[in-house]
């Protein structure tokens, strides 16, 4: 076997993940064990992002998911099914499969109750059960597939395995691109069980792929009315917190409970919480000083609202929901399109969709090749021939020369604190150059998105020439010569995109 070096090289411009994986197709058309593994990663490609969501039990997973699907699709609180890993993605027709590990898989009939699936094993224990796919006409899951995992104890449980084993490198590649990871307070253990989790699962890019979530923000200090106010303070904490920043790109608090009670409010619930905000105020305040007491104090003999309806508003809305939405029916009229608008405006959920969407969705095409990439050389390390040796090296060569992957790769060892003799103000530079906080030039460059092309041309000038002098200082160590070189490669990139040279 010769090794085609010229060929190699040449044949490497232009070429794409997809097209490396359509040659291995060819060459492996014989072995079924390999082509079936290069057909799964060429459908992976053709996929869109896969996001887990993950975190303790009971820390608001499953409503989350609702919340970002858009529908009251996942069951919570109760089942089995909270125990197996469950995914949710796009398809015409509304589906339910359960996949065993021994590879088979069977139908489920489509059941809902009160909106929610019944989902079950279908008579298999749960051990045997790898994973239920749902299949759901929904938008949202046009942009990608969620997928619910089993609450987390301590990861040495075994539904804890079953979350992590869902979640780790199949064929080197991972199996999701993007983590949600839930958490009610940070916890030591959540930092811990976020590091362990991180190092069982996605590997070196999820500080890149993590989003940490304070979920059930509601509830930071007992259902007040500034609940989310303080709730993004403690955000914010924890977002500084060296642990969290090494694993999760951003925290961000979610009342995932209100934006899920928000998209389904039905026009009974409305009028009950318009009834509530009307009573005279001493009877109203006495009514919404406790949930306990909303939840069961007679309204003597007006009946505002029966006590079933309003525990029912508290599961749907939460304390915090019911006692906002009264304060803001008292203001002037909102009809319950208006109401739902502006809770779940106040529930958190859509800088978390915008976050996914582009701190993480414009970064899919680059997550997905590089796991294309990394599952096709383990392919090609499991079946060696030699008419395959050139396909290893060029896929190899393919991911060293996609800047977007080593920006990536950039992006992750900088949370873990890579080139820390920089200066804290040129680190966070880079973040922002390798487009970790956004992939427009305006965001690169830290400037508001209306700055004009001169303004933002400037800028990148300027940037570059400080970065090239990072990179030819005699006195930066390698690693900031590294991020230094990457940082000018994605600077030319955005001049080259300004229409600057
Ligand atoms: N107040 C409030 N309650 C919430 C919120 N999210 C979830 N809950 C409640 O918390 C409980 C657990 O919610 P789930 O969504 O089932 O949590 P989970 O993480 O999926 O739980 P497991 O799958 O069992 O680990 C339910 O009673 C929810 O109604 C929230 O944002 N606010
Ligand atoms: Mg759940």
């Amino acid at each position: 076997m010769s090794v085609r070096v010229d060929e190699t090289t040449a044949g490497t411009r232009g070429t794409t993940a997809e097209d490396l994986l359509r040659e291995a197709a060819h060459l492996y058309a014989d072995d079924p064990a390999a082509s079936e593994a290069v057909e799964r990663l060429r459908r992976r490609l053709q996929e869109p992002l896969r996001v887990a969501l993950a975190g303790r039990i009971k820390a608001g997973k499953s409503t989350l998911l609702n919340a970002i699907v858009g529908e009251e699709l996942a069951p919570t609180d109760t089942g089995e099914c909270t125990r197996i890993v469950t995914w949710y993605r796009h398809g015409e027709v509304p589906d339910v499969t359960v996949r065993l590990r021994d590879g088979t898989a069977a139908r489920q009939p489509v059941r809902r109750v009160r909106g929610r699936l019944q989902l079950d094993t279908g008579g298999h224990d749960l051990r045997e059960v790898a994973r239920i796919e749902v299949t759901w006409p929904s938008p949202a899951l046009t942009r990608m597939t969620v997928i619910d995992t089993p609450g987390l104890a301590s990861l040495s449980t075994e539904v804890s395995e079953r979350t992590t084993e869902a979640l780790t490198p199949e064929l080197g590649a991972p199996e999701v691109d993007a983590v949600v990871y839930l958490m009610r307070h940070l916890h030591t253990s959540d930092a811990e069980l976020l590091e362990a989790f991180r190092e069982a699962t996605v590997g070196d890019a999820s500080a890149v792929g993590t989003l940490a979530v304070l979920s059930r923000a509601d509830e930071i200090g007992g259902g007040r009315i500034d609940a989310m106010v303080s709730a993004s303070d403690v955000a914010r904490r924890y977002a500084h917190d060296p642990r969290v920043r090494a694993m999760a790109l951003d925290v961000l608090p979610v009342a995932g409970l209100l934006a899920e009670g928000a998209h389904a409010l039905r026009q009974v619930d409305f009028d009950a919480l318009r009834e509530i905000a009307m009573l005279p105020p001493a009877r109203r305040e006495s009514l919404l000083a406790s949930a306990d007491r909303f939840g069961t104090q007679s309204v003597d003999e007006l009946e505002v609202a029966s006590p079933a309806l309003r525990a029912e508003l508290l599961a749907r809305l939460g304390f915090y929901g019911v006692r906002l939405a009264s304060a803001l029916l008292r203001g002037p009229g909102l009809d319950a399109t208006a109401l739902a608008k502006e809770l779940s405006r106040r529930s958190g959920l859509g800088p978390l969709t915008s976050a996914l969407t582009t701190q993480l969705g414009q970064r899919a095409g680059a997550l997905k090749t590089r796991s294309a990439l990394a599952g096709l050389e383990q392919v090609l390390a499991e079946h060696p021939r030699d008419e395959a040796a050139d396909l290893a090296e060029r896929a190899d060569a393919l991911r060293a020369g996609d800047h977007a992957i080593t920006e990536l790769e950039w992006a992750a060892r900088l949370r873990r604190g890579a080139a820390g003799a920089l200066e804290d103000v040129l680190r966070t530079e880079a973040e922002r150059l390798l487009g970790m906080h956004g992939s427009a030039p305006s965001e690169r460059l830290g400037l508001a998105p209306s700055a004009s092309r001169e303004k933002q041309l400037d800028a990148a000038m300027a940037a570059s020439e400080r970065w090239r002098w990072v990179a030819a200082d005699p006195l930066s160590d390698r690693e900031s010569v590294g991020l230094a070189l990457s940082a000018v490669r994605s600077l030319d990139a955005l001049l080259l995109q300004l229409g600057g040279s």
